[in-house]
């Protein structure tokens, strides 16, 4: 649907998206002088929108150090993701990455597109990073070598069970949340959060865009990539890839309904984790990508289009929830609405719907129990009717001016 459309069905977007576009353009336009952190930021602005836009609001100093890990990360993850590389080449680099950053003349070509610019240009990154305070580069240093080390281990090995699933996104995503937890106790204004919680942090978001990205794993070239474990899909088909072919699609969808289950299960560690936070802006940074992950399995429950091509939250539905993502409140709010639609989804002949019922009102009942829920503006589910009369006024507005604009028009 084109933008003027998608608009037109939900008014209530538009307010939210020109904020973000605002937001978006002050976001890029501040990039900084020097050509090793103007680089950096610019880098990060490609690579990631959405985490560019949440990492600009963090306080300076620890702003630089999560965009350098971020972009250290991020190329780190670029020699895991290429495979056009062999295994023997890729393992070394992965399990010595931790070093290369500490060295300004070190460098390795693979990527595509703005990730290969970024490898082309790692010397910026590592220049950045060595400016970086101590205890910012130590722990960035210790996150990439073990993950460097996980990535490799991996490489050579298929995820067959839960408990391997378990370990991978730890290695991905989990490590960036100790990480993470590391970096906002370091610059002074966090407690430092427990593994156990921050790890939960990472896996709830890398299991979201494992389900997601199922069709574009698989149809990788020139070798697909396999994240969904053996453990859970041997259940429904013979081999991973017969979930995209329409004949299966009932079981397809019942595989993946079984696969956000699982990922539900990091929920209620995230919500302790976020309500443990202290510092607005850090809470920002971490909520809204947690928030975009319970409506991106809400999306995509129960949704044969993940076997079929993209399924992503519509660009208004974003902006909202960077809008509204302000508060504890405000996730607790976002949490239980997802929940709501997620529910509404269940089918009884699903052969996990009990379970995922549980999990839901387990997640519902947490939300509740906070006592905030009705502290929230209206959220996902019910539109917020102030931005509905403001829409229907500015098109009477409009509409005005091209009448007489028309008319005026007209007369000469
Ligand atoms: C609070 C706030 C943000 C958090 C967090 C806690 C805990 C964990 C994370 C962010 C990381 C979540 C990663 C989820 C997205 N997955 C990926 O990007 C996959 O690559 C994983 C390895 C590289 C991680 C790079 C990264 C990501 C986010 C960061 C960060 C570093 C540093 C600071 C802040 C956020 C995925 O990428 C390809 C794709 O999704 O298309 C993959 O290769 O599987
Ligand atoms: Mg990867």
């Amino acid at each position: 649907m084109g933008s003027l459309g998608a608009v037109l069905k939900h008014p209530d977007d538009l307010f939210p998206l020109l904020k973000l576009k605002r937001a978006m353009k002050h976001a890029a336009k501040q990039i900084p002088p020097e050509p090793h952190w103007g680089f950096c930021y610019s880098m990060l602005h490609k690579v990631s929108r959405s985490f560019a836009l949440v990492i600009q609001q963090l306080d300076t100093n620890l702003r630089n150090a999560v965009c350098i890990f971020y972009l250290v990360l991020r190329a780190l993850d670029t020699v895991e993701d290429d495979t056009s590389i062999a295994a023997d080449v890729k393992v070394p680099i992965l399990i010595a990455f931790h070093r290369h950053i500490y060295d300004r003349e070190w460098h390795f070509a693979c990527g595509e597109k703005d990730y290969k610019v970024l490898m082309d240009q790692f010397h910026h990154v590592s220049t950045a990073f060595l400016e970086l305070g101590e205890s910012f580069q130590k722990a960035i240093e210790d996150i990439t070598k073990r993950m460097g080390a996980g990535m490799a281990k991996f490489i050579l090995k298929e995820v067959e069970t839960i408990d391997d699933y378990d370990e991978y996104c730890h290695y991905v995503a989990g490590l960036v949340g100790l990480g993470l937890s590391k970096l906002f106790h370091a610059s002074g204004t966090e407690d430092l959060l427990s593994d156990d919680l921050s790890n939960s942090m990472g896996l709830f978001l890398q299991k979201t865009n494992i389900i997601r990205d199922y069709l574009e794993d698989i149809n990788e070239i020139p070798k697909s990539r396999m994240f969904w474990p053996r453990q859970i899909w041997s259940k429904y088909v013979i081999k991973l890839e017969d979930l995209k072919y329409e004949e299966n699609s009932e079981k397809a969808v019942q595989c993946l309904n079984d696969m956000v289950t699982n990922a539900l299960m990091h929920v209620e560690d995230c919500l302790i984790y976020m309500a443990a936070l202290r510092d607005p802006a850090i809470f920002r940074f971490c909520a809204i990508p947690q928030v975009m992950a319970i409506g991106t399995l809400a999306l995509c429950y129960n949704n044969i289009e993940v076997f079929r091509g993209v399924v992503k939250m519509r660009r208004g539905l974003t902006a909202k929830v960077i809008d509204q993502t302000k508060t504890i409140a405000d996730v607790y709010g976002a949490f239980f609405d997802f929940s709501c639609i997620l529910k509404s989804k269940v089918d009884m002949n699903d052969p996990n719907a009990e379970k995922t019922r549980s999990r839901l009102n387990a997640i519902q009942k947490t939300c509740r129990d906070s006592g905030l829920l009705n502290q929230r503006k209206s959220y996902v589910v019910k539109s917020n009717p102030r931005y509905n009369t403001a829409f229907i006024v500015m098109l009477i507005i409009i509409l005005s001016v091209i009448f007489a604009y028309l008319s005026a028009k007209r007369t000469n």
